[in-house]
């Protein structure tokens, strides 16, 4: 495989699938769409944001996602405006997926696809076949019911998200640390011997043939025994035509761990044997100037890397960090940016707009800005939502108009999002938006807005990042609702506050 464009690829489906899936109108300003379009085609601008920076030099800057964490306002408007790529951090693991054997459970990891589709954004798969994790039942099977239960899952896994990953960790941590360059002890290795690392990538091609097949770990990020031994495993995957496509460095660092001499030589080694590159968890311990020297030189080194295609960093804000004691990532626990985010954008050719994201970028919208689709369809039948480009007349009083669009829906549940349009001719302070709930239908979470009740209806109003909007600017909001269907259009009032 080729280097690919960081969006769009292997994205055979627009939006997600599962019951029904319905073209919904998308009211999409002609200023929200020519944000999205430099956003994601580079001009000479320098971007002021991760992804937008990262993708003027045809790569990806995502982070990994937890999905109980997409209701908080800050944190999905950080996510949305600075990130291109996101990885599920816990949800598409065996545990999560298949806790019991052969019932797969897609909720928590379909909502962080169903967001992430939404904004434009790359997904990764993490993980398939991992030693932790791992349900007791796996680890209680004999060699036969093993090998037929890891194929199975890739295989029911994979397919559920066919043409919608842009690369998988099919396998994770399967090397020893230390000196040995030995394979690291799990059922599948003890039960099933090397071989079920070659059976692992080749039931995921079968399963998936336009995702690209990653191994993942961690300290083999510079020349050593253990990068050694990975080297070595795929080398020989492409010379026997075992299909791998890429190798996925974690970049865990700190003071025991720092970001090695050779680390750019070792992307480059492994790049020439012919296989993209990804910094797939990075994180740093530390503060202030060291720590944005480190993640700089990260950057910079996959930029010197053609085929290292993108890096992500181990989630948004230090507060929810897997070591949140070390202030490894760019945004503090109030989501401010840190020098680390500072160095990182610089080293990606952006230059700052200043502020937080979540409250300032983009002009101040910057939640949901980046899905620039003009889709089909014109979903709301009220009088005050008429034409496909949010432009319908308002009753005189309001300021604004709000249209539905259907993100994707499952059994059970479905998501939405609203945008909500200055479609007045003053600027608005805030808005509130207000309609009637499909009965037996409840929210199970709602981010980039407050929700309330009035009547008997639903209200969500302005967050506090995103009441403020100039003549035609728009902003997003969205939810999650559980139970179905999904109506086919929903009328969506909207006053301004
Ligand atoms: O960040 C993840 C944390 O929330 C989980 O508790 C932990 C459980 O194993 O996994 C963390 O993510 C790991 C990733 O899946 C694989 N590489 C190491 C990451 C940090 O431990």
């Amino acid at each position: 495989m080729t280097e690919q464009s960081p969006h769009g690829r292997g994205r055979t489906k627009p939006a997600r699938r599962h019951g029904p899936r319905i073209a919904l109108a998308a009211v999409t300003t002609g200023a929200v769409a020519a944000v999205s379009l430099i956003a994601l085609s580079g001009t000479a601008h320098a971007a002021s944001t991760l992804g937008a920076s990262a993708a003027a030099g045809g790569r990806y800057f995502g982070t990994a996602v937890a999905a109980n964490h997409l209701g908080e306002a800050s944190y999905a408007a950080t996510l949305d405006a600075e990130f291109n790529a996101v990885t599920p951090e816990n949800e598409m693991k065996w545990d999560a997926v298949e806790a019991s054997r052969n019932t797969f459970t897609f909720s928590a990891a379909d909502q962080i696809v169903g967001h992430a589709q939404s904004k434009g954004m790359k997904i990764r798969g993490h993980t398939l076949v991992w030693y932790s994790q791992l349900p007791s039942w796996v680890s209680s099977l004999n060699a036969t019911d093993l090998k037929s239960a890891m194929d199975n899952h890739i295989t029911q896994v994979m397919r559920h998200y066919k043409g919608e990953i842009y690369a998988w960790d099919v396998a994770n941590e399967a090397f020893q640390d230390g000196g040995s360059g030995a394979r690291r002890s799990s059922p599948f290795q003890d039960k099933l011997g090397d071989g079920y690392m070659e059976e692992a990538f080749r039931t995921a091609r079968a399963a998936d043939p336009d995702a690209k097949l990653c191994y993942n770990d961690y300290n083999i990020d510079g020349v050593n025994a253990k990068s050694n031994a990975v080297y070595a495993m795929v080398k020989d995957f492409k010379a026997r035509g075992v299909p791998i496509d890429c190798v996925g460095l974690q970049g865990h660092f700190n003071s025991q761990s720092p970001v090695p001499g050779d680390y750019q030589q070792n992307l480059q080694r492994f790049a020439d044997l012919g296989v993209d590159v990804q910094i797939t968890e990075l994180d740093v311990a530390g503060s202030g100037t060291a720590q944005a020297n480190s993640y700089s030189t990260v950057v910079n080194a996959c930029l010197a890397v053609s085929r290292c295609t993108g890096m992500t960093v181990w989630g948004i804000t230090d507060k929810y960090s897997w070591r949140s004691g070390d202030t490894p990532l760019l945004f503090d626990g109030n989501y401010a940016k840190k020098a680390a985010y500072t160095a990182v954008l610089t080293a990606l050719g952006g230059s700052d707009s200043g502020g937080t994201s979540a409250g300032t970028t983009n002009g101040g919208t910057s939640a949901g800005t980046t899905n620039g689709g003009t889709s089909t369809g014109t979903t709301n039948g009220g009088t005050t939502n008429g034409g496909a480009t949010g432009g319908g007349t308002p009753p005189a009083g309001q300021g604004c108009t709000a249209a539905f669009r259907l993100v994707s829906a499952w059994t059970g549940g479905y998501q939405v999002e609203v945008s909500v349009l200055n479609s007045g001719s003053g600027a608005l302070s805030g808005w509130t938006t207000a309609w009637t709930q499909p009965s037996g239908q409840t929210i199970a979470n709602l981010w980039n807005a407050v929700q309330g009740t009035s009547d008997g209806r639903t209200t969500a109003h302005n967050a506090a990042y995103n009441g403020q909007l100039a003549v035609g600017a728009s902003t997003t909001f969205g939810y999650v609702v559980n139970g179905g269907p999904p109506p086919t259009s929903l009328t969506i009032d909207c006053q301004s506050a």
